[in-house]
């Protein structure tokens, strides 16, 4: 037998053995026969850490000696899901791994499974954010992840009595084994306090802001291990701490007393993730988090440039650029110019002409309600001096408005960050375009909108500035770590080289027609089926059958994704069942995962309906085993990977428009799901690659919804005329899906018909329903479901992260790789 896979690092199972036994005894005082899964798991990351750090070394020490310009992806959000597993494929390291702990009597498998998900973030933003670190440490671009170190990320979810409850998140109880704390790079963040304006002999002004409060940030560094484990970048996470400098200093109990209250204060900085998405909480501790990471990261960065560049500023925008993951840090734009104008002394037009140099802005949504604006007079209550400079940046971005629309009133109106109204509102998307000197939407038809209908004036003032970058995923986690089966089958027809080279794939379609390898694809999706069914079983407690069709949709909970539309349709099969027990369908069960935000009302009422429907059909021995609806809790990365690779369909039904991108979509449809969607966000794309005869598109465009709501939607109209519709409404109801509560169902029918059905729901409803016909009719016809499945697969090259950077490093960032010797 030949030697296969080359590891990154030089280390052998033996070596790696002793390595983790070491551990064992050395770090976590235990031994071989005492040790647990968890003790195992925690010497496991130890061993592989070793080979983690080393790599960090030897990166940073070129980098350094290269003087490289890097990128800084500031990120109030990184949902990095486990890393263990992450770590050793990409160090090449897993067989190794794997077969060392076979020789201690232990399943690599279930160490893995005691890794609590790093869950530093709500959804499709936050994986984004890791997916890019990843590719960035892949092509050995010089780049830092900078954001917040939670102790609390996203709530665990369960489900109680079909409701969702929500239980705090703690990733850290029992340490983390991967994060590094480095005290000699701690900051200081001012907050509050008021300015001072001193007036120099020579007529000049001069700022001073005297802070009410000074917090420390400690930074906790985490190592972004790129495929084959040349590059390991950092991801580098704040956290709060009282800096001891207003209290402590005191002489008296009482006084010793109270000082507790401002480091309480000081350490709710980073206490837990806000788990709003998609809606703006306008919370005062929201702005100090984004603030405090901002300032943190910015001093950071200001810090290692100056150790190389001394007091010259010139140069700054050359070495650094700076990606702002959404409006979250936006402030991080006068945060710079406060530190280049109060303390590097420098003008407004240097300062400013530095600054459009590094940032650089993404656009995650169109949704109003998600728009960032904070009240004027919060900002000048925490952050005073910020507020004049955002004064200030607006003055003089009114003074180019009128340039080029003289004397238009209403256009100044219409771009100023100042919105006025009842309470002055600081619009943080306009701060970020104005201060940017690049905008980009992450999918094209997102982009177009973006340009189009949220920042059209701009566009036009700076043509070139608003470009699209499409989202995409790495294909280390989301293919080759999550399903290692599919992975050494196409390894065997294709080559090794496809996860950093995912055009690859393409490599497979020729293979889509071949009846053996039909069938080993298929294979492996029943096998992934079989896992996944045993997941629901020790989960939820219900039965599937794996030769049902595994339908499944997985996001956060949100109007605008409809999982209610995807509830709808499941009810109308469920009537047809009993209307008529030979209605003929595949078997089918349909799979939910999602979080609603806690103060969301009817997206956790939906969450109730989806348990409650779940009940009844599972429940109910007429349907025949044809139906079954499972809701698995607690949706997140290491659910997903287990959720995915199980997958015939992926549900991606927004109303068009609403959906900026999904990122969802392309990681189903790479592990050989058929995406039954609209045309909306990037399955426009998914679309194009795979062609329109291997993909279930319905419903309306952007166009035609835009046209329906312009000539006056009324959802009533669907309700009085598709029968079933009405029956399934008005079967919300009545009791039968909640014995003895009727109407505990009833506000979703409320806000499709009282509520004026916001995301056309009903307009869709039929559409839908037709779609999901031809999706059971593909799925009788075994060869062609394999086929469609295989060129799912084989077309996702464009989806892989490793394309979205090099657009961003192409066209925004302007980086070079700087390889590192191994
Ligand atoms: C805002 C204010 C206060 C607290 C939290 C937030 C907030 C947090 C996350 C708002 C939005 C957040 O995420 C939005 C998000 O995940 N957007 C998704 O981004 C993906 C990556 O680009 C896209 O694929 C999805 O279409 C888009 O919905």
């Amino acid at each position: 037998k030949v030697m296969k896979t080359t590891p990154a690092a030089k280390i052998d199972k033996s070596e790696f053995k002793a390595a983790v036994v070491r551990h064992l005894h050395c770090t976590l005082g235990t031994d071989e026969n005492k040790a647990n899964n968890h003790a195992w798991w925690k010497a496991t990351c130890a061993a592989m850490q070793e080979q983690v750090l080393e790599g960090l070394r030897k990166t940073q020490k070129t980098h350094y000696m290269n003087d490289t310009r890097a990128v800084h992806y500031f990120s109030a959000e990184f949902l990095m899901g486990r890393l263990l597993s992450n770590n050793l494929q990409n160090f090449g390291l897993y067989e190794v791994a794997s077969g060392a702990l076979k020789e201690l009597g232990v399943e690599l498998a279930d160490v893995m499974e005691e890794e609590p998900d790093m869950a530093l973030g709500n959804g499709g933003l936050g994986r984004l954010a890791a997916c890019f670190i990843d590719s960035l440490a892949t092509m050995e671009l010089p780049a830092i992840g900078y954001g917040l170190h939670y102790e609390h990320g996203l709530f665990r979810q369960e489900i109680r009595s079909g409701a969702q409850i929500e239980r705090p998140d703690s990733w850290r109880d029992y340490g983390n084994p991967w994060e590094i704390c480095r005290p000699e790079s701690i900051q200081e963040v001012s907050l509050y306090g008021y300015v001072e304006t001193k007036y120099g002999e020579n007529g000049g002004i001069q700022k001073e802001w005297h802070p009410g409060m000074i917090v420390k940030g400690v930074p906790w560094d985490i190592p972004v291990v790129g495929y084959e484990g040349k590059t390991v970048n950092v991801l580098r996470l704040w956290q709060s701490e009282a800096s001891g400098y207003f209290n402590w200093d005191v002489f008296n109990a009482g006084g010793y007393v109270d000082a507790q209250r401002e480091n309480v204060q000081a350490e709710t900085i980073s206490k837990v993730l806000y788990p709003n998405d998609e809606t703006e909480a306008g919370k005062e501790l929201r702005l100090i988090q984004q603030y405090f990471f901002c300032s943190c990261s910015l001093k950071d960065i200001i810090r290692r440039y100056k150790r190389a560049h001394g007091d010259d500023w010139s140069r700054f925008p050359e070495q650094v650029v700076v990606q702002l993951n959404d409006t979250h840090p936006a402030i991080a734009i006068p945060e710079l110019m406060r530190i280049l104008l109060d303390r590097a002394e420098l003008d407004w037009d240097t300062a400013w002409g530095i600054c459009t140099k590094v940032f650089a802005y993404t656009n995650h949504t169109l949704l109003p309600e998600a728009l960032e604006k904070w009240p004027a007079r919060m900002i000048e209550k925490i952050l005073p001096r910020h507020l004049e400079i955002i004064y200030e940046i607006n003055h003089r971005f009114m003074s180019v408005v009128d340039k080029k629309w003289p004397g238009d009133n209403a256009v100044k109106a219409k771009l100023s960050i100042i919105e006025e109204g009842h309470e002055k509102m600081v619009r943080m998307g306009h701060l970020s375009v104005i201060g940017s000197f690049a905008v980009n939407g992450v999918a094209e038809i997102h982009s177009k909108l973006v340009k189009q209908n949220l920042f059209p004036e701009f566009d036009q003032l700076w043509p070139g500035k608003l470009t699209n970058v499409t989202n995409g995923i790495t294909p280390r986690r989301w293919l080759k770590a999550c399903n290692p089966k599919l992975s050494k089958l196409i390894d065997k027809k294709i080559g090794e080289d496809w996860p950093k080279d995912l055009y690859k794939l393409e490599g497979l379609a020729k293979l889509a027609d071949n009846k053996a390898f039909q069938k080993q694809f298929m294979q492996v999706k029943q096998e992934n089926k079989q896992l996944l069914a045993e997941e629901i079983k020790a989960s939820t407690g219900i039965d599937v059958d794996t030769k049902a069709i595994f339908d499944v949709q997985i996001k956060r909970l949100h109007e605008y994704k409809r999982q209610h539309l995807n509830l709808l349709h499941i009810m109308a099969l469920y009537r047809r069942l009993l209307e008529n027990p030979d209605y003929d369908m595949h078997p089918r069960v349909f799979i939910f995962g999602a979080k609603a935000a806690p103060g969301y009302k009817l997206a956790k009422d939906i969450i109730f309906a989806i348990n409650k429907v779940a009940d009844k059909v599972n429940n109910d021995p007429r349907v025949n085993g044809k139906l079954k609806v499972v809701f698995l809790p607690n949706y997140r990365v290491s659910l997903a990977e287990k959720m995915i690779p199980a997958s015939d369909v992926s549900e991606q039904i927004s109303t068009a428009g609403k959906e900026a991108s999904g990122t969802g979509n392309m990681k189903l449809a790479l592990n050989g799901a058929l995406t039954i969607g609209t045309l909306d966000g990037a399955n426009i794309e998914i679309a194009e690659e795979v062609g329109d005869d291997n993909i279930f598109i319905f419903g309306m465009t952007v166009e035609e919804v835009d046209a329906l709501r312009e000539k006056g939607y009324n959802p009533h109209d669907y309700y009085y005329r598709d029968a079933e519709i009405k029956a399934v409404l008005d079967w919300l109801e009545t009791d039968y899906f909640t014995p003895g509560s009727p109407g505990a169902l009833v506000s979703i029918k409320q806000s499709l018909l009282d509520g004026g059905d916001p995301y056309m729901v009903l307009a869709d409803f039929r559409a839908y329903s037709d779609a999901q016909l031809k999706v059971d009719e593909a799925y009788r016809d075994t060869a062609r479901w394999a086929k469609m499945a295989i060129i799912n697969t084989a077309k996702m090259g464009k989806f892989t992260s490793d394309r979205s950077i090099k657009d961003y490093v192409e066209r925004i960032w302007k980086l070079e790789s700087c390889p590192v010797e191994k």
